[in-house]
């Protein structure tokens, strides 16, 4: 029995990379009965049929460290939210939903702002909202090269997970830092040039300097319908951080009086763009009932 990693699955086969092979692999029929279905980035036993061809079965897999649903992978060490400093114009919001679905699949997540070559203004203001709020931050160009070491530092020996709009350059990274994926980039308004790079599934490349990025089809959507808004506090580090002083317990950190979160925002130890996101966050999950979860 061999052990490895699922980097690819297409068509009821799954691309099994051990040691020093990569094989095709189906599923055995206890898949099936146990409505469980491998996935991207799950370790795998395997039974060899055909180590010439190599193929075999996946026999079974390791329980996950951890899971995202949208798109499904698994075992992720770091989900690096990239986004640039201009073209296209970052969303906080959508952002400060990443950092919370990573925080609620106990994910771990760093913030990578690219493009710094064309504002590196704006890029001190991202740097400094999401360090203050607790994040390390890389501030990279993958058009100067700017940094691009310290990427490399840090994916080095992880199963990362690039996360962020298109057009933000995480293609444009990953071919600076070296690795031979191939992945080509697109231009940000060129989306009927047919040359352009579209992922169509997900896949995990293995670096050359040890490690695993995966390549997917975008996370796009965001998996917060799953999350209480009293646990949301608790999803924002630089909110948990402050709690504890408040007059009431389960503030809200609203509209409370006496709430230590509140002074915290007032005396700029919580970056204020933060702030709007969880109030804006809290008041969508509050709409939604628990029995709707
Ligand atoms: N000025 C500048 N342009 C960049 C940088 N990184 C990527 N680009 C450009 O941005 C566009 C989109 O990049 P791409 O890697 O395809 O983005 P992806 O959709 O996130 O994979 C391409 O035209 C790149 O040449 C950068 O650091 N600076
Ligand atoms: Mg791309
Ligand atoms: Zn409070």
């Amino acid at each position: 029995m061999l052990k490895g990693t699922i980097i690819k699955g297409i068509g009821g086969f799954y691309y099994v990379k051990t040691e020093d092979s990569l094989y095709s692999c189906r599923a055995r029929g206890k898949f099936r009965k146990d409505s469980l279905t491998p996935i991207v980035g799950d370790i795998a036993q395997i039974e060899v049929t055909d180590n010439e061809k190599k193929e075999g079965y996946v026999i079974d897999i390791l329980p996950r460290k951890n899971e995202l649903f949208r798109p499904q992978v698994s075992n992720i060490d770091l989900l690096l939210i990239t986004f640039a400093t201009q073209s296209p114009e970052p969303s906080l919001t959508l952002i400060d939903k990443l950092t919370v679905t990573a925080a609620a699949r106990g994910v771990n997540c760093a913030i990578c702002i690219n493009k710094c070559d064309l504002n590196s203004e704006q890029a001190e203001k991202y740097a400094n909202i999401y360090s203050s709020a607790g994040f390390q931050v890389l501030m990279v160009s993958a058009e100067t090269g700017e940094n691009v070491d310290a990427l490399k530092d840090l994916l080095k020996g992880k199963t990362t997970a690039l996360a962020g709009s298109s057009g933000v350059g995480k293609s444009s990274l990953l071919n600076a830092i070296g690795e031979s994926f191939n992945l080509k980039t697109g231009g940000v308004s060129d989306k009927i040039h047919r040359g352009k790079h579209t992922t169509r599934h997900t896949e995990l490349f293995p670096l050359s300097f040890g490690g695993f990025v995966f390549d997917t089809p975008g996370f796009g959507s965001f998996e917060i319908e799953n999350i209480s808004y009293r646990d949301l506090p608790s999803l924002f580090p630089e909110i948990k951080a402050h709690e504890g002083g408040c007059r009431f317990t389960g503030c809200s950190h609203i509209k409370e009086p006496d709430c230590s979160v509140k002074a915290a925002l007032s005396e700029g130890k919580i970056p204020q763009s933060r702030y709007d996101s969880y109030t804006e966050l809290y008041e969508e999950l509050k709409k939604i009932k628990d029995w709707q979860r």
